[in-house]
Formats: structure tokens, C-alpha cells, sequence
């Protein structure tokens, strides 16, 4: 069979890649739409890991805590906005965060993650408007590290954040806003701690990220698009380490307007990271360190543009199945697939329900589909805000079969600006 002659030659590639016997897929409805979870592999990699025993701190507007597909996920967090110690989501920023990370999967509702068996830590440190203060950062860093050690698991940190100035605005080309020195040293002592840090590249464009990690446990993740190109706002340079998938992302969300139990679609950096930290917690669930598993990330990351490290795709594009040493074997896949350092490699996962291997208990996704609409979506709440990557694709809405169409577009150019706090959403 073909599938045995593939399983062959992926083993003569590298000793660290060991074919999957399934692709275990997922009954979640909106699990076709997924196309980012598709294109790194994620499926295939819980064959070999589910992130059990790591906790996902999310600093970020919060998480709302009653979400179905998130509430079994979640440990007890804290808010340092309010200082009321509920953590519950008051932008819905972290809600679309948290759902890639590591939502709830195969439960028969909403989306799947990439981490399904880590747990999320909600901590509230960005207030309504997407607006936070470095030290309230930084303590949410500190606190996440302390509560990890309390409950006696693996920590990874999500930082889908970046600096504004004191105007409010972006500061590209003023390098490193993540740098004050609160959170700077923050962040070195989690690391130092053992937790891997992940951390937004930013959305200006520009080349400036918002983080140089330059040291070992700590990521800076931009965003690619449907194409595995660098999506148009996400920021590059020197500090970048790599790019995830990072546009019209759907995941878990919450807004005052909508509700309870909600699904949004996203792009910008910030949604792009909690695939790197799903990853991440995938990676440290098997026993590796922090500065393993991120090490073990750029290694396996698919290269793009310019052969190794370039300035556009840091180390190349996640790819979470490489990641976990896992073959991807897809009865639907051409035998003359591209190689993996393949730089004009084409999507062979597009948002098509993947045909689930014979043996998976559970049933085919459902064939919910994206369906674009000609129209711009209508106008939903003021952060709210079209984007059209790359100046191709048309304004999107997505019908998930009811009366919502959304479209959320979580980039730093369309935030409202408020009070000159200094740490904005990504
Ligand atoms: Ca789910
Ligand atoms: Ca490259």
C-alpha cells in the first residue's frame, strides 16, 4: 500500500520522525474550519502527546470561565485589573487565545486545540478597552509561575501582548516594547523558573518585534497566512523566532453583546502564539524542559523564503507534528508530496473536513464549511474591525449556521486607544 511505502520512506528521513498510525480527528463541529490546527499537524501529533499535566497561564483581558468548551479546561486564576481575583473575560481577547491553546476537544462542541489535556490558567492583566499596565504584567507573570508551582505542573506562559507609548500608539520603530524592565525581568525569571515564555511578534508590519527572546525557553511567534506566507501586520526582524498560523483563526470568544458560548474568528499575532504554547505544552507534557521544547520547536519548524533562519519567518513556519517526531500520514495526500524543507510547499490540510482514519472512535466532523460572503460583514462591537491580508483576500464572514457573522480582526492598528497604559493586545 501506499500508505506502508510512505510510513518507509518517512523513516529513512530521520530517525526522529515516527510515522502516526491514525490521525486521531476530533468531533468538534468547527473542527474543519480549522485550518490552522490542520496545517501544523496537530491532529497527528495527540497521537503522540495531549499536554496532560501542563498549565497554559494566558495573561491576557481575561477568559470567560463559563464557556462550554472552555470551562472544563480551567484552573482557578486571578485578575490583577480589578484586584477581584475573577478572571473572567471583559474584552474577549484571551477567550480566542485560550480556545487554541487548548479548548476542550472531542467533546462535540465548538472548536479543537492543539494542547486538548493541558489546563488553562486564566489571568486577567489587560482590562475592557485591551489596554494594560506593565505591573500588573508583571505580577500576573510572577503569579503564574507561583500557582504552577503550587499545583505542581509544568508552565507555559501566553503573552499575547505588546507595548504601546505613552500616546497609546504602536511604537514601531521603537524596538522591544515588551522590554520594561518589570516585565523584562518578569518574564527572564519565569523562564529561569522553567516555564517557557511565548510571546507576540506584534502586528505593526514593521520590522521591529515586540520581544527579543534572546535566551533559551522563550519564544517571539508571528503570524502566517492560508499561503504559509508572513501575514501582511505581522511584525519581523532579528527578534523573531517563528511564524503560526494567524489568520481568520476560529476559536472559543466572548463579547457582552453576543452572549454566552460564542465562536469568533481572529487574526493578528496574538492568536497566532497559543499555538506555539499548545505546542510547547504538548512538548513538556512528554518530559522535556522548557528550553527543550523550544529549542525542539525552531528545529522542526518548516522552513520558508530564504533557506534557514530568515528575518520574515524567524526559523520557518510550527509545525506541531514534526514537533512531537510524527509523521503525518493522509490517505488524501498526493504520494509525491513535497518535502518537508520544501519552501513552495502548498497547504495539503485547507479547512476540509480530514478523513478520519477507520479506526478513530469517533465520527466524521461535521461539514460545517467557511462561507464567504460578498458582503462585508456588518459592523459588530468597536474594537471590532475588518482586515484583508495581503490585499487578496476579500472581507470574510463566517456562518456557522446561525444568525452570527463574524469577523474579528484582533490587530494592534484597529484597537481603540484609550488611558496611556503601556501593554496593549496583539
Ligand atoms: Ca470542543
Ligand atoms: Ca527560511
Amino acid at each position: 500500500m501506499g500508505l506502508r511505502r510512505r510510513a518507509a520512506a518517512a523513516l529513512l528521513i530521520g530517525a526522529l520522525l515516527v510515522p502516526s498510525a491514525v490521525s486521531a480527528a476530533s468531533n468538534d463541529p468547527r473542527f474543519s474550519q480549522q485550518w490552522g490546527l490542520h496545517r501544523v499537524g496537530a491532529e497527528f501529533a495527540w497521537t503522540s502527546a495531549t499536554g496532560g499535566g501542563v498549565l497554559i497561564a494566558v495573561i491576557d483581558t481575561g477568559v470567560d470561565l463559563n464557556h462550554e468548551d472552555l470551562k472544563s479546561k480551567l484552573v482557578p486564576g486571578n485578575d490583577f485589573v480589578s484586584g477581584d481575583g475573577d478572571a473572567s473575560d471583559e474584552h474577549g481577547h484571551g477567550t480566542l487565545v485560550a480556545g487554541v491553546a487548548a479548548a476542550a476537544t472531542n467533546n462535540s462542541k465548538g472548536v479543537a486545540s492543539v494542547a486538548p489535556a493541558a489546563q488553562i490558567l486564566p489571568v486577567r492583566a489587560i482590562n475592557q478597552d485591551g489596554v494594560g499596565e506593565p505591573d500588573d504584567v508583571r505580577q500576573a507573570i510572577d503569579y503564574s509561575v507561583g500557582r504552577a508551582q503550587e499545583l505542581g505542573k509544568k508552565l507555559i506562559i501566553n503573552l499575547s501582548l505588546d507595548g504601546l507609548n505613552d500616546q497609546g500608539s504602536h511604537p514601531a520603530p521603537v524596538p522591544l516594547p515588551l522590554a520594561d524592565p518589570r516585565v523584562d525581568t518578569a518574564i527572564k525569571n519565569a523562564a529561569n523558573a522553567g516555564a517557557a515564555v511565548i510571546i507576540a511578534a506584534g502586528n505593526t508590519g514593521q520590522a521591529s518585534t515586540s520581544y527579543d527572546a534572546d535566551r533559551a525557553g522563550i519564544l517571539v511567534v508571528g503570524a502566517s497566512d492560508r499561503n504559509d506566507g508572513r501575514w501582511q501586520f505581522s511584525s519581523y526582524g532579528p527578534g523573531l523566532d517563528l511564524i503560526a498560523p494567524g489568520v481568520d483563526v476560529v476559536s472559543t470568544w466572548w463579547s457582552r453583546e453576543h452572549g454566552a458560548n460564542v465562536y469568533g474568528s481572529a487574526s493578528g499575532t496574538s492568536i497566532s502564539v497559543p499555538f506555539v504554547a499548545g505546542t510547547a505544552s504538548l512538548l513538556m507534557s512528554k518530559g522535556m524542559s522548557n528550553t527543550q521544547a523550544a529549542d525542539r520547536i525552531l528545529k522542526t519548524a518548516r522552513d520558508l523564503g530564504p533557506p534557514g533562519r530568515d528575518n520574515e519567518h524567524g526559523w520557518g513556519l510550527l509545525d506541531t507534528a514534526a514537533a512531537l517526531g510524527v509523521q503525518r500520514i493522509e490517505p488524501t495526500q498526493a504520494p509525491t508530496a513535497p518535502s518537508r524543507n520544501s519552501g513552495s510547499q502548498r497547504p495539503r490540510t485547507q479547512a476540509t473536513a480530514p478523513a478520519p482514519a477507520p479506526e478513530a472512535p469517533v465520527e466524521s466532523p461535521s461539514p460545517l464549511a467557511l462561507e464567504e460572503s460578498s458582503n462585508p460583514p456588518p459592523e459588530l462591537s468597536g474594537e471590532v474591525a475588518l482586515s484583508s491580508p495581503e490585499g487578496r483576500e476579500p472581507t470574510r464572514a463566517i456562518n456557522y449556521g446561525s444568525a452570527l457573522l463574524l469577523l474579528l480582526a484582533v490587530a494592534g492598528h484597529i484597537l481603540r486607544r484609550f488611558a496611556p497604559g503601556v501593554i496593549g493586545l496583539r
